[in-house]
C-alpha cells in the first residue's frame, strides 16, 4: 500500500481503546531454535492455546534445551505478545541504516522471535462461535510471493501460519520467489523450510515478474481446495483461518479477507485495526479504507462478528476457492510489478456474481510501510498507470472518465492488449459498472448519476475552481485553469453536489465557499443552463469570480446577472 507517495491512507484507523495485554508471565516454556546451532525448528503445537499460568509440559525444559542446542524461549523477550520493541542505544544507528533495506526496522524484526506470541485479539462473539469440524471444512494452500523480503519477516509469517492453523486445514505453504537477489533466500531458505512440519516449498521465478504473475505461478501449483494469499510480512493470529474457510464452505463464490491489523514498521508493535472499516477507492483508483456505512451495519444485524460485505479489498490477504479463482478469471496477466490487481479482482468478483467479504473474526497483522523498498523497472508511475488503465478499460464502462479526467496525461499511454479480459467479461455475463455502483457501492466517491465532469471555468476571468488539495472545512480555491485535471476536476452530481475526488464537496459557510464532506449530503447547487449561474439551493446566492479582498477564492453573494457570476462546466451531459 506504499508504492506511491500519494497514497498515504493505507493503514486502518486504530482502535482507540488500548490493547489489553495478557499476562504472559506464566506462558509455557516454549522452545525456540537457536538458529545458527543445529538449526532445529520448534513449532508450537497449535492445539496449545496461550493460556496464562499453564504449566510447562516438559519437565526440565532447560536441561533438554541445552542438550539439543536449543534455547529456552523467553516469553517476555522483545516484541512478545505483540509489544513494541525498543532498540538499545548502541544499535540505534545501525537500525536507522538498515531501515532503508526493507523500509521497516530490520533490527527490531531481528530481535523478535520467529515464533513471537500474540494475544488473542478476537472479539468475544468470535471466540464463542463454533465452526463445523475441520474434516468438513475445505483445506487451503497458502501462497506467499516475495521479492527481496527480509528473512525474519518472511519466516515469521510462515511460523505464524503453522503455529496458528489447524494442521488438517493447512495443506501446504508455497513461497514464490520473484527473482530475489539475496543470498539467504536461496539454498538457506530451502534447507530451513525442508524441516518445517508442514509441506513448504519455494517456487522460483528467474525473471522479475511482479507480484501478480508471481501469484499466478504459485496458484498453479496449489493443491488445497482453497488458496489463501498472504504478503511476505504478516503474522496470523489465533483462530484466523477457520472463519475464512467457513465462509467459503458456505458459499464457494465468496472471496474473503481477514481484518488486516497493523504491525508498525518501526517498533513492530501489533496494533489492532478496526472492524468498522471497509475498502473503497477514489477517482484516481487508489484503494482507500472508509467507515462501514450504517446500511451495511444494519444488514449485519448489528452483530460486528458477522462478515462485512466490502466493495473492494486491500489485495494482499485473502482466501478464495481454487476452482472459483480460475472460473472468475484469476488475475490479469498483463499487469506488472505492483498495483491495481486488488481493485480489478474486486470489481470482477462483484460484477460477475461473487462476493467480497471482510471476515471480522479473522485477524492477520501486516507490516505497513511508507514507501516501497524495491526497484520498479520502468518507473512507478508508468507501472501503476498501465495497471490502472487495464482496470478502467475493461471494467468501468463510462465511469472510466473519472480516472482519465483527473489524469488526462494517461489517456495517451499504452496499456497493452485487453481483448482477452473483455472477452472474459462477456463470457461470464458480468454486470455493468453502474450496477456495481448502485448495488454494491452506492457510497462511492463516484456519483452514479452526474451531469458534468470536468473544470468549472469562470466566464469573466477564465479562472477555474480548484480544490488546491485542501480538506473539508477549508476554503475553495480559484486559480488559472491548467487543463491538467487533478484538483480542477469536479463532478456536478445528480444530487446537485459539486464534488471533487476523495469526498470533497463545495458548500458555503459565513459567506465563503468552503469544502465539506460529500457524504453529509449538504452543499447543493442549481446550475442554471440559460444564465450559466451556479446557485446555492439553500441560500439562493450565486457563486462568482474572486472578490476584491480574496483573490484566490470564488465569492458568494446575491445573484446579479453579471458575467462574473457565469460559469462554464465542461462536458455537460445535457
Ligand atoms: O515485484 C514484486 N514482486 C513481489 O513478489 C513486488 C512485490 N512483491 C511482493 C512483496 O514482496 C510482497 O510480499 O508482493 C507482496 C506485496 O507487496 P508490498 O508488500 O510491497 O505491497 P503493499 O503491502 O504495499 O501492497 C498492497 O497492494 C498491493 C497492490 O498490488 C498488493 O495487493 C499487496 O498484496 C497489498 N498488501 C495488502 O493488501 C496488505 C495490506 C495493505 C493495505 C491496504
Ligand atoms: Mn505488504
Amino acid at each position: 500500500c506504499a508504492a506511491n507517495s500519494v497514497n498515504t491512507n493505507c493503514k486502518q484507523e486504530h482502535h482507540e481503546e488500548s490493547i489489553k495485554q495478557q499476562d504472559s508471565g506464566g506462558f509455557l516454556g516454549k522452545l525456540l531454535p537457536k538458529e545458527e546451532s543445529n538449526g532445529e525448528i520448534f513449532i508450537a503445537d497449535p492445539a496449545i492455546k496461550y493460556i496464562p499460568k499453564l504449566k510447562p509440559k516438559h519437565k526440565k525444559p532447560q536441561a533438554d534445551a541445552k542438550d539439543k542446542g536449543i534455547i529456552q524461549r523467553v516469553p517476555t523477550g522483545p516484541g512478545e505478545m505483540g509489544k513494541p520493541v525498543s532498540i538499545p542505544l548502541d544499535r540505534q544507528a545501525e537500525a536507522k541504516e538498515k531501515f532503508k533495506i526493507n523500509q521497516f526496522n530490520l533490527v527490531a524484526s531481528e530481535m523478535i522471535s520467529l515464533n513471537r506470541s500474540l494475544p488473542d485479539y478476537r472479539m468475544d462473539a468470535c471466540k464463542r462461535k463454533s465452526y463445523p469440524p475441520n474434516s468438513e471444512l475445505p483445506d487451503t494452500s497458502v501462497v506467499i510471493v516475495f521479492h527481496n523480503e527480509a528473512w525474519t519477516t518472511l519466516l515469521r509469517t510462515v511460523h505464524s501460519i503453522i503455529n496458528r492453523s489447524p494442521r488438517e486445514l493447512l495443506n501446504e505453504i508455497l513461497l514464490v520467489d520473484d527473482a530475489s537477489e539475496r543470498e539467504e533466500l536461496g539454498r538457506k531458505l530451502e534447507e530451513y523450510i525442508a524441516r518445517l512440519p508442514v509441506s513448504t516449498r519455494v517456487i522460483r521465478s528467474e525473471e522479475r515478474t511482479g507480484l501478480i504473475r508471481a501469484r499466478l505461478k504459485g496458484a498453479k501449483e496449489a493443491r488445497g481446495k482453497v488458496i489463501t494469499f498472504l504478503d511476505a510480512h504478516c503474522e496470523c493470529t489465533e483462530g484466523w483461518l477457520e472463519p475464512l474457510l467457513y465462509e467459503i464452505h458456505k458459499d464457494r463464490t465468496a472471496v474473503v479477507c481477514p481484518i488486516i491489523d497493523v504491525i508498525g514498521d518501526d517498533t513492530f508493535e501489533y496494533i489492532t485495526g478496526s472492524d468498522m472499516t471497509w475498502g473503497g477507492f477514489n477517482w484516481k483508483l487508489n484503494f482507500r479504507w472508509y467507515p462501514v456505512p450504517q446500511r451495511e451495519l444494519d444488514r449485519r444485524g448489528g452483530d460486528r462478528s458477522n462478515p462485512t460485505k466490502t466493495p473492494t479489498m486491500a489485495g494482499g490477504l485473502f482466501s478464495i476457492d481454487r476452482d472459483y479463482f480460475y472460473e472468475v478469471g484469476s488475475y490479469d496477466e498483463g499487469m506488472d510489478i505492483w498495483g491495481g490487481e486488488n481493485l480489478e479482482m474486486s470489481f470482477r468478483v462483484w460484477m460477475c456474481g461473487g462476493k467480497v467479504y471482510i471476515v471480522t473474526c479473522s485477524r492477520v497483522g501486516h507490516v505497513f510501510r511508507k514507501t516501497s523498498p524495491y526497484s520498479w523497472p520502468g518507473g512507478v508511475a508508468r507501472i501503476i498507470n498501465h495497471n490502472t488503465q487495464r482496470i478502467v478499460e475493461v471494467w468501468m464502462d463510462e465511469y472510466k472518465d473519472f480516472f482519465y479526467k483527473i489524469n488526462p496525461g494517461v489517456r495517451s499511454t499504452s496499456y497493452g492488449d485487453v481483448s482477452e479480459r473483455k472477452a472474459l467479461r462477456e463470457k461470464l455475463h458480468c454486470k455493468s459498472f453502474k450496477w456495481y455502483l448502485e448495488n454494491v457501492y452506492p457510497e462511492s466517491q463516484m456519483p452514479v448519476e452526474y451531469h458534468a465532469l470536468g473544470e468549472i471555468r469562470n466566464k469573466a476571468t477564465s479562472q477555474c475552481i480548484d480544490s488546491m488539495g485542501r480538506k473539508s472545512g477549508e476554503k475553495v480555491g480559484l486559480v488559472q485553469c491548467h487543463g491538467m485535471g487533478g484538483n480542477q476536476v469536479f463532478a456536478y452530481s445528480g444530487s446537485k453536489q459539486l464534488a471533487t475526488d476523495d469526498n470533497l464537496c463545495i458548500d458555503t459557510s459565513y459567506n465563503t465557499p468552503v469544502f465539506i464532506r460529500c457524504d453529509t449530503g449538504k452543499g447543493q447547487w442549481d446550475y442554471v443552463k440559460e444564465t450559466l449561474e451556479i446557485k446555492h439551493v439553500n441560500s439562493k446566492q450565486c457563486l462568482g469570480a474572486a472578490g476584491p479582498n480574496n483573490k484566490d477564492a470564488p465569492s458568494i453573494g446575491p445573484c446579479d446577472g453579471s458575467i462574473r457570476q457565469k460559469w462554464v462546466l465542461t462536458d455537460m451531459k445535457w
